[in-house]
């Protein structure tokens, strides 16, 4: 049967989402600060003054509401808040007032991040998350911004991709603090999860219900790559295979496990974590592109895998990640069936500098949720990843998330909507992807999606 648009479900929240060190500006308490000005970002930037959102958050509030966007995400910064050790900033938590005030205002639905892998240097200096006053750390400063804040999130992430910055930092080296232990990865991914069951406890504590009056939501946004190998002949492929087995659980199998069942996995290892079970309102999916795992024996840094490379014939990203859109459908399959909670999608983009992929991906990648929607899978809303161009950690300013093309260099950091911005604008406000939409940015797929 053919069809004319894919209808989204009414209050679907279309939104745009942010990390709180990529766009801000002046994090200069934190770790990631302190590394880039050790000049190891790919492109010779360091985040500086971002792209101000610090101070021009009105500014930004004003033109996703012109676009009729509907939701925001954004983080709160540890190293702004409590910049030395028991230290609050007052005037931080103030200035985070006003900006979540402002997002109100607007009537936003606001998704708050309360760590996104950045965190002050004095924690760092005390050994990062190995450290196991690290979370006790963290649980008073996500305290203090519960009490202070918590009258205004509409969903809570407590930790963005927290497997992100225990395997980039701790098992291949790419992040801080640059280590190369699965020691490490092991006992950073068990503080994360602590962290995470009693954030999650506190949250419910002190903001039972949200602003709306019902129950507050509180999840993770968890990344998850899709993740396949090359398919080597011979012993490349079995090896391949296995990396691919250990990759998925470290990645993301072996956290949801335990967030599932309670009981820890062996990838992590450690003793139960105590209120960890359940400990999900909804599923947050942070979905990019597949990773398709090649055996390279050169590649003794990370194991001998090779994980960036696209089979022949795949289109890539700015990233040169792999365009996959089904991973996303198979992912929220999984997701559902797994914990049977509703998804949110708190981040999915690309890094496209001429906005000439972005459209395609965007109508793409929006099929393939409404095909999970139509077999009955409840997912709230779609964050996309970026609404402004920001500071994309190792590799710097160079690659562009953004709807919103912002030249770090511009004195004036003038903001410019790119033609994806008004796409995704029109899109929110017919709360459908059209069929008109579809023929024009993604043609090759109006036969499968609109059955034709
Ligand atoms: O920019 C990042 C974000 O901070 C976390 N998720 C992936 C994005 C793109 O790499």
């Amino acid at each position: 049967m053919s069809t004319d648009s894919l209808n989204f479900p009414d209050h679907f929240i279309w939104g745009t989402s942010t990390g709180g060190h990529q766009v801000e500006g002046g994090n200069e308490f934190s770790d990631w600060w302190a590394w880039e000005q050790k000049g190891l970002i790919a492109d010779g930037t360091v985040s500086g003054r971002a792209m101000d959102y610090w101070r021009r958050y009105e500014e930004d509030h004003a033109l996703m509401a012109k676009l009729a966007y509907k939701g925001f995400r954004l983080g709160i910064e540890w190293a702004r808040v409590e910049p030395q050790k028991g230290c609050f900033n007052r005037d931080a938590i103030e200035h985070y007032r006003r900006i979540l005030q402002s997002l109100r205002n607007h009537k936003f639905i606001i998704c708050l991040t309360l760590h996104h892998w950045v965190k002050p240097i004095w924690v760092a200096d005390q050994g990062g998350w190995l450290n196991p006053d690290t979370v006790n750390h963290f649980l008073r400063y996500a305290n203090f911004v519960i009490d202070e804040l918590g009258a205004f999130p509409d969903y809570w992430v407590t930790l963005n991709e927290p497997m992100a910055p225990a395997i980039m930092g701790n098992f291949l080296g790419r992040f801080p603090p640059h280590r190369h232990s699965i020691k490490a990865y092991r006992a950073v991914s068990r503080a994360f999860l602590r962290a995470h069951a009693e954030t999650y406890r506190l949250i419910h504590a002190k903001h039972p219900l949200a602003p709306d009056g019902t129950r507050s939501m509180v999840g993770v946004a968890m990344a998850y790559p899709w993740i396949e190998t090359w398919n080597s002949p011979g012993p490349a492929g079995w090896y391949e295979r296995f990396a691919a087995f250990i990759a998925r659980r470290a990645a993301f199998e072996g956290w949801d496990h335990t967030i599932r069942t309670g009981n820890p996995h062996w990838i992590h290892g450690g003793p139960a974590v105590a209120g960890i079970q359940n400990s999900y309102d909804y599923c947050g999916i942070n979905y990019y592109t597949r990773a398709s795992l090649k055996y390279d024996r050169r590649r003794g840094d990370q194991y001998w895998i090779d994980d960036a490379k696209a089979p022949p014939g795949v289109e890539v990203t700015q990233m040169g990640w792999q365009i996959y859109p089904e991973g996303l459908y198979r992912t929220i399959r999984s997701v559902w069936e797994r914990f049977r909670k509703p998804i949110l999608i708190t981040e999915n983009g690309i890094a496209d500098d001429t906005d000439k992929q972005r459209p395609r991906y965007l109508i793409e990648h929006l099929a393939q949720i409404h095909r999970a929607l139509q077999e009955g899978i409840p997912i709230l809303g779609y964050y996309h990843w970026s609404f402004v161009d920001n500071f994309e950690w190792q590799t710097g300013f160079a690659k562009r998330f953004g709807l919103i093309c912002v030249q770090h260099d511009d004195p004036d950091l003038i903001r410019v909507p790119r033609p994806s911005a008004y796409l995704y604008s029109e899109i929110a406000q017919k709360n459908a992807v059209t069929r008109k939409m579809i023929e024009a940015y993604a043609p090759e797929i109006v036969a499968t999606i609109l059955g034709d």
